[in-house]
């Protein structure tokens, strides 16, 4: 009787922590990763030849904070967007499509402009060495809104106005959000 019942209970906290990490996905904490990987036309762009890394998507109530670490970049400016698509099969990257527009009526901005698409991360700034910290935030926006969307960094900065893509220039690297 004593053995039943002490299973019972394994049962039943083994049970609550599977609830408790189905209802997780959007809960704080909750995180998911972008792996970021040279476009394969990378070599057409010499001063961002092998541009790798991570950018981590945290959920924090209503908002998205994100954070990212990239290396290989030439020394400056490069914007960051998160694209419509995650198709990362033409070597240009084209196939990511424009910038994820969560309400799809948005110009391109940055990421502290009145109006801006939701994928609008600003720039990054790489330092002598190639490398770059990168840290923001998505207001009112879950996890689940990113999935099926990439992550792609371009050659140049962004100017944070011009449309549809502040004059970036071309997509050197990029990874999928699952
Ligand atoms: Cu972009
Ligand atoms: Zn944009």
């Amino acid at each position: 009787m004593l053995r039943f019942s002490s299973m019972a209970c394994a049962v039943l906290i083994c049970g609550g922590l599977i609830a408790s990490f189905t209802r997780a996905t959007d809960a704080p904490g909750a995180m998911a990763v972008a792996n970021i990987m040279p476009s394969k036309a990378a070599a057409t762009q010499p001063s961002n030849t092998n541009v790798t890394g991570t950018v981590t998507f945290t959920q924090s109530d209503a908002d998205i904070q994100v954070t990212g670490d990239i290396t290989g970049l030439s020394p400056g400016k490069h914007g960051i967007h998160i694209h419509e698509k995650d198709d990362m099969s033409d070597p240009q990257l084209k196939s990511a499509g424009p910038h994820w527009d969560m309400a799809g009526k948005h110009h391109h901005g940055g990421p502290d402009t009145a109006d801006h698409h939701a994928g609008d991360l600003g720039n990054l700034t790489a330092d002598d060495s190639g490398k770059a910290h990168l840290t923001g935030v998505i207001h009112n926006a879950k996890l689940d809104d990113l999935k099926g969307h990439s992550v792609i960094v371009h050659a140049g900065e962004d100017d944070m106005k011009t449309d549809p893509a502040g004059n970036s220039g071309g997509r050197v690297a990029g990874g999928r959000l699952k």
